[in-house]
């Protein structure tokens, strides 16, 4: 059952969705798919395709839906157990491709999961993270979008019954803590409904 977990993680910039995402894959051997790594890989490349990407980081902006979604698409029709995505969807037509590929696929989504963290202590682990697009300008930005396209996906979930709240204040290891408790919690009231 394990190995089949099928999860969003949402959360605005810095909330530690790389982070949780990278303890909770090793734990529970599940696929880690993060569209912020993938794309800061192509940047690396120095491809034509990652001097665009590179460029569009460096704004604090959010990369093509279409090119988000080539990649999304590509990593899970290759693989059929459990996955983590992490930082997708990033707005509510990204959420809308998502239910459609997953319907095609075959491979419902279980869980939501929003990590929770106030503004300013974001700001602060941004800033501490030293990432060549985390200038303060651009980490504002980067929160001002979040707000106005990514937030208002929560909703998208939350009236499925999919969406699960989790502190993300705290150490690492406390934040990891909640989340698989709340995974439990989660899987268990699936289970109780059926
Ligand atoms: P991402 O790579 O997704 O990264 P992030 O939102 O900046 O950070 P994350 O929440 O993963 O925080 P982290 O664990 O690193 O996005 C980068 C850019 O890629 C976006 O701005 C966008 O341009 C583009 N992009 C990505 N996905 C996209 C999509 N679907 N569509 C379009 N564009 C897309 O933690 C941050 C810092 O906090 C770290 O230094 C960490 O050590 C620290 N930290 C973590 N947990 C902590 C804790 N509990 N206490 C103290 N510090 C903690």
């Amino acid at each position: 059952m394990r190995m089949r977990e099928r999860v969003v993680v949402l959360g605005p910039p810095g909330a530690g969705k790389g982070t949780q995402c990278k303890l909770l894959s090793a734990a529970r051997g599940l696929l880690h798919l993060s569209t912020g790594d993938l794309l800061r890989a192509e940047v690396a490349t120095a491809s034509t395709l990652g001097e665009q990407v590179k460029a569009v980081l460096n704004r604090g902006d959010l990369v093509s839906d279409d090119l988000v979604l080539a990649i999304v698409r590509n990593r899970l029709s290759m693989h059929q157990e459990g996955w983590l995505l992490d930082g997708f969807p990033r707005n509510s037509s990204q959420a809308a491709m998502l239910d459609d590929l997953l319907a095609d696929l075959g491979q419902p989504l279980q869980v939501a999961l929003q990590l929770q963290v106030p503004e300013e202590e974001l700001v602060a682990r941004l800033l501490s993270r030293g990432r060549s697009d985390d200038s303060e300008a651009v980490v504002r930005k980067r929160l001002q979008i979040y707000g106005q396209q990514t937030e208002p996906i929560n909703a998208h979930y939350q009236g499925r019954g999919l969406l699960k709240c989790v502190d993300g204040l705290g150490s690492i290891e406390e934040v990891a803590t909640r989340i698989c408790n709340s995974l439990e919690e989660h899987q268990h009231s699936q289970e109780t409904i059926c």
